[in-house]
């Protein structure tokens, strides 16, 4: 930070700063790549960890004509407020994207405490932040809303004035989340805006979200590394956009005159059972489905090889059942419309992920320590 702090007092800043929070996130990688297109001063927080968390923005720091010239990293936790304070205040960012979460809705269960924390009171610690440093008239700020707040027990499409259900303690914390971003837009004047985002994925979606955990399951079946692919709910049906699509709306969001929240969402929603068959099948695979519950299983339709298993340790105590997503306002504000089809991000996630099991083959101990 002394270095950065004595460089920003010294330059004399004529383009836009913007400060991720979860820059090595899925979403924030793909964020830090669409403001840098656009010309902004990236900044981006990191947590320290005992091993690399830098593999979706190792691209960028390798980039030598923009690491620290365009795109800068500093150490910070949403738990430490001192830190992500002192970041704030030394940049005097003009946009805040808070993308950092423990994000996992089946671990937020596990881990309740620690989720709160981060995922309700980091948002919190960067509003006061934000109002405490008389940022207020300048800094915008971005709040990673989710379509979890929801809870999925209508069959109609859920939109900005829907009534909020949480089912997890991390739709919990989002809503308190929610709820904070509206007090200081309402009560301060802040900028400051909710994106109730449905799920979106990518390649660089983390492991164990049920649609990189299906792709990479079929690649490694496909490659000869794994026998079968083990999930939950199978039932349970999402409203699926690619993430570059979404941060793209992120951005929008803080662009208008006058704030306000929006829902992101493609409008068309699948079941897990119809993913793990639109995967398998590009992956070369036919899966026909027997037995019910806990029994039921996916055969290849060829050998009859059983390639899916249900196993009670991915179902949740409490399960969002259905999440459609109704994006009109986004539309005909933002005007904003999802790009990329399920499809075409099925094959993406599919490719990358049989190229990597080729590499792991390749060199199996790859990622051994
Ligand atoms: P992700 O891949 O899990 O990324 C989360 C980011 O938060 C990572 O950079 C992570 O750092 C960071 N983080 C976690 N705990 C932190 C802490 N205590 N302090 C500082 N940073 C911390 O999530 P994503 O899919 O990109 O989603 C981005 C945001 O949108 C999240 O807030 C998520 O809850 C929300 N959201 C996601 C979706 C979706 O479908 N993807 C939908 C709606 C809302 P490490 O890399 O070190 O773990
Ligand atoms: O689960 C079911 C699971 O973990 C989707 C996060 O980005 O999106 C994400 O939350 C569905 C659930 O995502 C497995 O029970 C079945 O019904 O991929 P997921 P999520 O819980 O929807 C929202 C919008 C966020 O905000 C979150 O941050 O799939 N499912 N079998 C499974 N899920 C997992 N993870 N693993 C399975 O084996």
């Amino acid at each position: 930070m002394r270095s950065l702090y004595n460089r920003r007092m010294s330059s004399n800043q004529t383009r836009k700063i913007a400060l991720i929070f979860g820059v090595t996130g899925q979403d924030g990688s793909y964020l830090a790549e669409l403001l840098l297109a656009k010309g902004y001063e990236v900044h981006g927080v990191r947590r320290r960890s005992s091993s690399f968390n830098t593999a979706r923005i190792d691209h960028l720091i390798n980039q030598k004509d923009i690491w620290e010239k365009d795109f800068f990293l500093h150490y910070g936790d949403l738990e430490d407020s001192s830190v992500l304070n002192s970041i704030i205040k030394t940049l005097v960012p003009d946009e805040i994207y808070n993308l950092a979460a423990q994000s996992h809705v089946g671990l937020s269960f596990d881990e309740p405490i620690y989720t709160i924390d981060v995922a309700g009171l980091g948002a919190v610690r960067i509003l006061e932040s934000i109002y405490r440093n008389g940022l207020v008239p300048k800094t915008r700020y971005y709040q990673a809303s989710t379509s979890e707040l929801f809870g999925g027990i209508a069959n109609d499409p859920f939109s900005e004035n829907s009534a909020f259900n949480p089912q997890s303690p991390y739709a919990a914390a989002k809503l308190l989340a929610y709820w904070m971003t509206r007090n200081y837009r309402e009560g301060y004047g802040m900028y400051a805006v909710n994106g109730i985002l449905f799920n979106h994925e990518s390649p660089r979606r983390g492991e164990t979200f049920v649609t990189r955990k299906i792709t990479r399951g079929f690649a490694k079946i496909k490659e000869g590394l794994a026998a079968d692919l083990v999930l939950g709910n199978l039932d349970a049906v999402r409203d699926w956009g690619h993430a570059k699509d979404y941060v793209s709306a992120m951005w929008a969001m803080l662009q208008l005159d006058v704030p306000q929240d929006f829902v992101i969402a493609t409008g068309e929603a699948y079941s897990v059972r119809t993913f793990v068959e639109k995967v398998a099948e590009k992956a070369g695979f036919k899966i026909v489905w027997s037995g019910h519950g806990l029994s039921e299983v996916g055969k290849d339709a060829n050998s009859g090889r059983v390639l899916v298993k249900v196993d009670s340790g991915y179902f949740r105590p409490l399960e969002v059942d259905t999440l459609l997503g109704d994006a009109t306002r986004a539309r005909k504000s933002l005007n904003w419309e999802p790009e990329i089809k399920l499809d075409e991000m099925i094959e993406a996630m599919l490719e990358y992920d049989l190229a990597l099991v080729q590499k792991e083959k390749m060199f199996p101990n790859l990622n051994r320590q």
